[in-house]
């Protein structure tokens, strides 16, 4: 890695992080806080996936959701980088928990609040003593994105990403994930959108806030429980190199100072796509429950999330954990050490 490649910059912003930690005299409020390990990882130049944790706090029971969290860390592992679950805890922005704090976060549930790029500043204040959750935030993917990039971790895999919701077009609920994505160098692998959002418009919103859109393997946009939602992408990657090569553009994107982050969409596996398509058979009535019970702002996809789980009896959330999964799409040391541009 070149001393002046866009990873050493990163490295280096972030290793100015740690410093400022130790010149508080070891005070960590208000400040990052970057595991040993993800520290150790980002130094070195290894691969290092970011991972959110609205999903561990909001998306599943306990101890579904600890189960889940591990098994994804694990497969992260398994491709040979190292995973960076990111929350706030205490009022301090945790990259990379480890085993005791991904325990807490799993059994505060929704105790922890929801946290998505608005809401940081809040969290982070707990000690001024308003905050209920006691400062315990799991951050959704807008968040999730802010802190990776902040750190200089380039990829972050998670399941559904947010959208702009049925009827956006009046209730204007466009989610932050869509304009963080438009402002961050951060490649978000995901299996797609889920059908309880405005697909279309999603794609229309994400080209306003210049996101790189690409499917894998289709020219299909997935919508999470289904391969299909017919709409075409732009862009469309068909290995994991073309991946790889991708995500070296989010730091050339970088380099060109356009800032702008990736979504790549990987279908769910063949072996689930039955059920899949049995569960957005069940998407209707929750949708127009949430619109009958006036569900809104950041209380509706968790609520539209837990409905269609309870219809599914439980096969929505089964499938979430499958489609969760990592498609072996492992970005080695060596993808990562010549993100560089032509010069
Ligand atoms: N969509 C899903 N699963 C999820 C979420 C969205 O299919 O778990 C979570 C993610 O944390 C996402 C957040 O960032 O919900 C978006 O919430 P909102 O629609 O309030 O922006
Ligand atoms: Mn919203």
């Amino acid at each position: 890695m070149s001393s002046s490649s866009p990873l050493s910059r990163l490295v280096n912003l972030q290793r100015q992080f740690e410093q400022t930690k130790q010149s508080e005299n070891g005070s960590s409020k208000g400040d990052v806080k970057i595991s040993p390990e993800v520290f150790d990882a980002l130094s070195n130049g290894r691969a290092v996936v970011a991972l959110e944790s609205t999903i561990i706090s909001h998306g599943m029971p306990y101890p579904q959701n600890l189960q889940t969290a591990t098994e994804v860390e694990a497969i992260v592992r398994e491709n040979g980088a190292v995973p960076a679950t990111i929350a706030i805890l205490d009022g301090t922005p945790c990259i990379g928990l480890s085993n005791e704090q991904l325990e807490r976060l799993a059994s505060l549930g929704t105790k922890a609040q929801k946290t998505a790029r608005r809401d940081i500043a809040h969290i982070m204040s707990h000690n001024l003593g308003y905050v209920a959750s006691g400062g315990n935030g799991a951050t959704t993917v807008s968040a999730t994105i802010f802190f990776a990039s902040k750190v200089g971790i380039p990829v972050f895999v998670t399941g559904g990403i947010g959208g702009v919701h049925r009827h956006g077009e009046q209730t204007m609920d466009i989610s932050s994930d869509l304009t963080e994505l438009g402002r961050s160098p951060v490649a978000v692998i995901s299996a797609g959108i889920k059908s309880i959002l405005d697909i279309p418009r999603t794609l229309e919103y994400l080209e306003t806030q210049g996101v790189t859109v690409a499917s894998y393997k289709t020219h299909e946009f997935p919508a999470f429980f289904t391969e299909t939602s017919g709409c075409q992408v732009p862009c469309r990657v068909d290995s994991p190199e073309d991946c790889a090569r991708l995500i070296g553009m989010t730091y050339a994107n970088l380099k060109l100072g356009l800032g702008s982050g990736i979504l790549i969409g990987v279908p769910i596996p063949k072996e689930h796509a039955a059920s899949g398509r049995m569960i957005e058979s069940a998407i209707q009535t929750p949708l127009k429950e949430a619109r009958d019970k006036n569900v809104s702002g950041n209380a509706e996809t968790p609520f539209l999330l837990a409905k269609v789980n309870e219809l599914t009896k439980g096969a929505s959330l089964a499938s979430n954990t499958d489609g969760f999964v990592i498609p072996s799409l492992s970005v080695g040391e060596s993808d990562l050490s010549k993100p560089d541009g032509p010069e």
